[in-house]
């Protein structure tokens, strides 16, 4: 089984790398992003409570987000593994997964971190807010709270993943494909 974390700020490419990954190594994609929307967009009370944080670029509570991952991980357990897309996003998210995967005798294999630089953050989410209909990306100010966000909280799980050797460094900077190529060449030696 293999099991991955991408890692990233907003806009590194995650997303887009994760489909690649996917169609390559028919892995179950776990974007919590994606699983925050939906709940949005079914109007619950989840969602409700997460949107508020979200268009303020504030990250949703752990135990919110724990909880989705875990019932994911319970509706494929015969998966060849996953990959986990903008989660885990603090080392108690980092934490609760181990904890989840030892449950099913399995664990992390490995992170792969995607490197951007900020300014092209805001660059490629400002662009993406024009067709994506997204309220996070369309304005300057919530993009860089976001920045924040991820440098206050979400960096310290590189630290978590590279103590344990699982920290694989990816330039996130150049074409989609290339990129890609890069994060094969990690994963095939796993
Ligand atoms: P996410 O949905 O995870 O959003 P994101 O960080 O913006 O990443 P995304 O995957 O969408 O963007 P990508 O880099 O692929 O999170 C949204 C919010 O949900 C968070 O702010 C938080 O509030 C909440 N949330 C989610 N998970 C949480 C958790 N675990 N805990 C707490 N809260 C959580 O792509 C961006 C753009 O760049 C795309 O338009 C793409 O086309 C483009 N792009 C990609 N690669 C490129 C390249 N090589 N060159 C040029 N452009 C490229």
């Amino acid at each position: 089984m293999l099991n991955i974390v991408l890692f990233g700020p907003p806009g590194a490419g995650k997303g887009t790398q994760s489909q690649n990954i996917i169609d390559t190594y028919g892995l179950v994609h776990l974007s919590t992003g994606d699983l925050l929307r939906s709940q949005i967009a079914a109007g619950t009370e989840l969602g409700l409570r997460a949107k508020t944080l979200m268009d303020q670029g504030i990250l949703v509570p752990d135990e919110v987000v724990i909880g989705m991952i875990e019932s994911k991980l319970a509706e494929n357990k015969d998966a060849k593994g996953f990959i986990f897309d903008g989660f885990p996003r603090t080392v108690a998210q980092a934490q609760a997964l181990d904890e989840l995967l030892s449950r099913y005798d399995t664990e992390i294999g490995c992170m792969v971190a995607l490197s951007v630089h900020d300014e092209e953050l805001t660059k490629r989410l400002l662009l993406r807010g024009q067709t994506s209909g997204r309220s996070d990306d369309q304005d300057e100010s919530l993009i860089r709270k976001r920045i924040q966000e991820y440098n206050d909280k979400t960096l310290p799980v590189a630290d978590y993943y590279r103590q344990q050797g699982k920290y694989c460094a990816i330039d996130g900077i150049g074409g989609i494909d290339e990129i890609f190529q890069n994060i094969r060449d990690v994963l095939d030696r796993k």
